[in-house]
């Protein structure tokens, strides 16, 4: 690694090197392949200009029609903040400041759920990072902006080559007067499977140290055990516990009686019972139509004590009408997203909120001047991940029947065509809705929505109708997530499991009935810290710790991308998605300063291996580069 380090570094390469060179050049014993970094990036570059990035057409590489570079006066000091309440005083005085606002407060979800529902969460922090000093300037006074939490950790780690904790401590650096929020899966974590209790506390206690604030904490089942550690370990470190109710169902219509009025009130009063600072309900699927939303949020304004923050997704189209709804009831405090990245499966847009409650004393307190000249940045980053994006061009009403959360719809899609389903997506929705029966009527949010889901690509694919299951259950080899599901794995649905089913996918095995943390052995920590640095050749953070418990595979295969690629972060969005066009130039910039300028001069034929030679520039200097086509 030495010697690597020596031959690679541009004095030595240069030639002027001298007898003290190794002396005055400490980076030498940086052994964390530093000096390698722009070659690693080239390979990076050589191999997704040959072999494209999973999911990525490589037709047109898209950038920007402007550039994007307004800017915004610094913030007033005159302002007060709810983070700022948090910081100085704590949760409880936040809680009391956020009931004194006569305005909706807002939560901006552009970094968070927007982007998970629009294009399959792929949006990267540097796309994040580039805007966050100019968000802060512009929109101090939102309650939070959610960015992290939800489907981010997975997907940074498996899709994007990311550190998700590094987004989490660059984003609080630079937005430190609004509260961080991310979703959290209460005994799920940000996974999709149940983890031990004290991994949960390690997962709670390390991201509040990395600066996160309001911690949204569900549970797939509504099953309120599965969320009161995870409402614990977040008390305890003096952050904002706000615990959640999944809404689904309809509770205008009659004929249900599952999940009506009163169903939800007393969640209501045991979430409050269990010590939740804020109550938010979670539309995952965009459900609560405008007349339920006024009459769930008076009812419960007028039996539990804490702020309500209502979330939902914009599916149906009826996302505006629904929020000027509940800002009438009473709402305390709404989700939505910058307007280039709202409508349909995401957020309804702030902009379009703000005119909604015009003439009302609920109107958010907001430049829309601001509001506007935020989303041009947005605007200009969307078409980057078009090729994600689940391509629902207008309100789905459908979904009042589907069920199906915004969040899982494109993930949904991505399955499908993987499984070479793509064409048939309306039989999918159709049979997602079925399988919704089948199982009892279950509340539909990750990963218990994943669970149907599977379960809808495994009967389409196959060709089964529910008679089938019913009939030839025992002959079938159900997907892992509805056998873990029909075993107690993901907690109790509401109501009970339908018994014949569970018997059928479970084929003798014995069923849970109990919260599985209760049972899951402790993660030893030491232990597995210790394997970790023996994997991994080097010492590790406790962050990296934490992310193996979580998900050793997705964690260990972007390791070995990390030897192999380096910090494929710098690099723009386009060229990460599609590497560089013949006769392209792009500047990468390695750290603040340290620009290095690529050219692409040529790309070999296949040799007979099948190899083809890529010839680069970089600051001058030609570069070969060899790539296996795997075409
Ligand atoms: C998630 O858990 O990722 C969700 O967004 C659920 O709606
Ligand atoms: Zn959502």
């Amino acid at each position: 690694e030495f010697m690597k380090n020596v031959i690679s570094h541009p004095v030595f390469a240069s030639g002027k090197a001298t007898t003290t060179f190794i002396d005055d050049t400490p980076e030498l014993f940086n052994f964390t392949h530093e000096t390698d970094q722009p070659n690693q990036l080239l390979h990076y570059i050589a191999n997704t200009t040959v072999n494209g990035f999973p999911g990525v057409s490589r037709e047109k590489k898209y950038y920007p029609e402007f550039k994007y570079d307004e800017k915004f006066s610094d913030i007033n000091d005159q302002i007060v903040t709810a983070k700022d309440v948090l910081d100085d005083k704590g949760p409880d005085a936040m809680v009391e400041w956020i009931k004194q606002q006569k305005a909706v407060l807002l939560t901006d979800t552009t970094m968070r759920d927007a982007h998970q529902s629009l294009f399959a969460t792929r949006m990267r922090t540097k796309d994040m990072v580039n805007i966050a000093p100019e968000l802060q300037k512009a929109l101090p006074q939102l309650f939070s902006y959610e960015m992290w939490g939800g489907a981010t950790f997975d997907v940074a780690y498996r899709f994007l080559g990311e550190n998700p904790w590094d987004r989490l401590k660059k984003l609080r650096k630079l937005i430190p007067r609004t509260l961080t929020q991310m979703l959290f899966r209460g005994s799920n974590a940000v996974g999709y499977q149940n983890y031990p209790d004290n991994a949960l506390k390690a997962f709670i206690d390390q991201s509040a140290k990395d600066g996160m604030d309001v911690f949204r904490i569900f549970d797939s089942l509504n099953w309120i055990e599965q969320m009161e550690k995870s409402i614990e370990y977040v008390r305890d470190n003096n952050k904002v516990a706000e615990a959640t109710m999944c809404y689904t169902g309809d509770i205008l219509d009659t004929d249900k009686s599952k999940y009506n009025l009163k169903y939800y009130v007393d969640l209501a009063k045991e979430l409050q019972a269990a010590g939740a600072h804020i109550i938010a309900i979670k539309d995952m699927a965009g459900l609560l139509k405008p007349e339920a939303a006024y009459r769930l949020i008076a009812t419960l304004k007028d039996t539990v004590d804490v702020p309500i923050h209502l979330h939902t997704h914009d599916t149906t189209g009826n996302g505006i009408y629904t929020y000027s709804q509940a800002a009438k009831a009473g709402v305390d405090i709404v989700d939505v997203a910058s307007s280039s990245l709202s409508g349909t499966t995401s957020q309804p847009s702030m902009g379009s909120l703000f005119y909604a409650l015009q003439g009302t004393e609920r109107q958010p307190d907001v430049s829309i001047s601001n509001v506007e000249a935020v989303d041009r940045y947005w605007k200009s980053v969307r078409p980057y991940y078009q090729q994600f994006s689940n391509k629902m061009v207008g309100p789905q009403t459908d979904i009042y029947q589907t069920e199906m959360p915004g969040g899982q719809y494109s993930n949904l899609q991505q399955q499908a065509n993987a499984l070479r389903l793509g064409d048939r997506f309306e039989e999918v929705k159709k049979m997602y809705r079925k399988v919704n029966i089948m199982f009892g009527d279950i509340i539909k949010v990750t990963p218990s929505s994943k669970v149907v889901g599977d379960m809808a690509l495994f009967m389409v694919q196959h060709d089964l109708t529910p008679e089938d299951v019913e009939q030839h259950g025992e002959t079938l080899d159900f997907p892992d997530s509805v056998v873990d599901f029909f075993k107690g794995d993901l907690g109790q649905p509401v109501g009970g499991f339908p018994k014949k089913l569970q018997q059928i996918v479970l084929k003798g095995q014995k069923p849970l009935t109990v919260r599985p943390g209760s049972l899951a052995k402790p993660i030893d920590f030491d232990a597995v810290t210790k394997e970790l640095t023996e994997k991994v050749g080097h010492k590790v953070t406790f962050e990296e710790v934490i992310s193996y418990v979580l998900y050793p595979k997705v964690f260990m295969d972007y390791i070995d991308r990390q030897e192999q690629y380096g910090a494929v972060t710098v690099l723009d969005t386009p060229t990460f998605f599609q590497g560089m066009r013949l006769g392209e130039r792009v500047d990468i910039e390695l750290a603040p300063g340290k620009t290095e300028i690529v050219a692409l001069n040529e790309i070999g034929a296949p040799n007979d291996e099948g190899e083809r030679t890529l010839y680069f520039n970089i600051n001058g200097h030609a570069r070969e580069v060899k790539v296996a086509d795997a075409s």
